[in-house]
């Protein structure tokens, strides 16, 4: 711990100034920066987390910009200065489609005010159009496509070697005006990657109290990756893409790894012993593929003594039996988080789910008998939706009553199967109306003619917000709470409860009493949803 990075000038901490060049000033390897649009996330940056912890065992110098402002200017500016102080040779910036605007105009900044520093950029977008990035005059030097540990190491040690960094794999590069792709690199074996480089960033940031880490209820939560990849292929995902655009084509690497046991028990270990983490999430693209995976992580966990609750993301056909699932409870999981998205079974053929309606009832009702909290996530405006696929959809959650819902409206992101059959060229300058909040009728995917962010506003009121009370509270089964008062964070949490007992009837009259500014309070959280 204790290495100066920029969450160092967080407004909310009263040591919250820029360092000056006192630790040493010299110039660093690289120095990633989180785009000034996620300061406020409640995710860690785990892309920069795992890419430091891998490459500092290399001895390559690098630090975390990480600033946590509340305006995209301030943390921009923020990146800036902590690039004068650090003099990286490179900065390693991350790209969603929705935030390439954002980022871009960083790395213009960036080059504007630093011509030497060298960027490079990875992460989902750029994995999946990394023409996007590379064009005459852009700011932006390499692109690393998919998984960038062993990429990136390469790049930053073959550059320091005075060699040409354009003969590595896995990267993207402008050749007189075109782009030159080179050959796809290997997936990285789980075991070489280490743990992420948490001494990079204020964890403590990260560990306050809030409910959309293990969702809708309070908690103090770690998140943690036990693997990599999906061997599915859902239309409105681009997982595969991107973790894909690292595997041979000829080999089919395979799409799922994980991590070894050891190396999540010591992260986890971290989790509660040093952060003081009283929950964590598993956010695999699924959890528990196979049964031998969940029976092996439960085992491993009970017998590391470790006491946090957690839950998982997975998937309906993953829940195979009432057993597995009382394995699970006892070793602490709380909550499973599923993927339905509809149910009408066209929907679920169109989207390519690989799951049925009758799945889902089976999964919902088993975990109902283990005593685990359910929570559905539904898609709305799949291509060709109808009125009446949307009422089956509505049948089947009143059917299997989760513990809560959450509603998105299926957008066509680039690497995904919709967006190659339904959204054509998206022109780039548009990425960032991608929104799943308010989506526009440009992206619409859907056959009726329902309005979409009403429909959405609709579906979230109807399912999120039922009683007068947070219903994420109520729900809590009783070894949360007798979490909540052993905790060393006890005090944080009743703040958070009084917070909640006070906004939510505010929600819920402003819902009955005032429908119209509902949709205006919801433009104006879209920004907040999921952030402190
Ligand atoms: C977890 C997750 C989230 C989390 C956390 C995000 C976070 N802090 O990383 C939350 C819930 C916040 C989230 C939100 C969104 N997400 Co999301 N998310 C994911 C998910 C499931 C896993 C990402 C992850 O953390 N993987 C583990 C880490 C270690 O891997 P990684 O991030 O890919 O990083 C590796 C490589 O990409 C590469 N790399 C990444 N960055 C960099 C930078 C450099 C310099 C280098 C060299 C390499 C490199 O190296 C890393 C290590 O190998 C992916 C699906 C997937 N499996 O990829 C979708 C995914 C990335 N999300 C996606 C989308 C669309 C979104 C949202 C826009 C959805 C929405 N509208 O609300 C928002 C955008 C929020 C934002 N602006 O940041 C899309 C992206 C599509 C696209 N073309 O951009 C994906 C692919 C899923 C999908 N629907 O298709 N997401
Ligand atoms: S949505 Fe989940 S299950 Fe489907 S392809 Fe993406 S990661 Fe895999």
């Amino acid at each position: 711990m204790g290495t100066a990075t920029i969450d160092r000038v967080s407004p909310d901490r009263t040591d919250a100034r820029p360092q000056d060049a006192s630790h040493g000033g010299g110039s660093i390897d690289v120095l990633f920066a989180v785009s000034p649009s996620n300061a406020r996330s409640v995710y860690m940056p785990f892309y920069f987390l795992y890419l430091a912890g891998y490459v500092e065992k290399y001895g390559i110098t690098c630090e975390i910009a990480n600033p946590h402002f509340h305006t995209e200017k301030e943390n921009r500016d923020a990146i800036l200065e902590e690039i004068a102080r650090l003099k990286p040779r490179w900065v390693g910036l991350a790209s969603f489609c929705t935030d390439y605007a954002v980022v871009s105009d960083l790395a213009f900044a960036i080059k504007k005010r630093f011509p030497a520093v060298k960027i490079v950029v990875g992460n989902a977008q750029p994995s999946v159009n990394p023409a996007d990035f590379l064009y005459e005059g852009g700011p932006f030097d390499i692109v690393v496509r998919g998984e960038g540990e062993l990429t990136l190491r390469d790049i930053i040690e073959t550059d320091k070697a005075g060699k040409d960094v354009t003969r590595i794999t896995g990267i993207a590069y402008l050749e007189n005006g075109k782009v030159v792709q080179s050959p796809t690199r290997e997936l990285m074996d789980l075991k070489d990657c280490g743990q992420p480089a948490y001494h990079k960033i204020d964890v403590s940031w990260y560990a306050h109290v809030n409910k959309y880490l293990l969702r809708r209820i309070p908690t103090s939560c770690g998140v943690i990756f036990t693997g990599r990849g999906c061997p599915f292929e859902c239309g409105f995902c681009a997982a595969n893409a991107v973790w894909q655009a690292n595997s041979s084509d000829a080999t089919r690497a395979p799409k799922a790894r994980w991590r070894p046991l050891e190396h999540v028990m010591a992260e986890l270990h971290d989790f509660e012993k040093v952060h003081r983490f009283d929950f964590f999430y598993i956010l695999d693209d699924v959890f528990g593929l196979t049964e031998d995976e969940i029976r092996a992580f439960c085992a491993a966990y009970k017998k590391s003594g470790l006491k946090m609750l957690w839950g998982a993301e997975t998937r309906v056909n993953c829940v195979r039996n009432l057993e597995i699932l009382k394995v699970m409870k006892d070793a602490g999981c709380i909550q499973l988080d599923f993927g339905i998205e509809s149910g009408s079974p066209k929907m679920l053929k169109i989207v390519n789910k690989g799951i049925t309606v009758d799945q889902t009832y089976r999964a919902f009702e088993l975990c109902k008998k283990a005593g685990i909290r359910t929570f559905a996530n539904i898609l709305l405006n799949l291509p060709e939706e109808s009125e009446e696929d949307l009422e089956l959809t509505h049948r089947l959650l009143e059917k299997v009553n989760p513990t809560y819902v959450s509603v998105g409206v299926t957008q066509p992101y680039p690497g995904t199967e919709f967006y190659h059959r339904y959204a054509k060229n998206i022109p780039k300058e548009d990425y960032s109306k991608l929104s799943r909040i308010l989506p526009p009728e440009e992206f619409r995917l859907a056959a009726h003619k329902l309005n979409l962010q009403t429909l959405m506003v609709d579906w979230m009121w109807r399912y999120r917000i039922d009683t007068f009370f947070e219903r994420g509270l109520l729900t809590a089964p009783w070894i949360y709470w007798r979490k909540i008062v052993s905790s060393s964070k006890r005090l944080a949490y009743l703040r958070y409860f009084l917070r909640d007992f006070v906004r939510s009837p505010v929600h819920y009259i402003v819902r009955e009493y005032f429908p119209s500014q509902v949709m205006d309070l919801a433009r104006q959280s879209v920004h907040s949803i999921g952030s402190f």
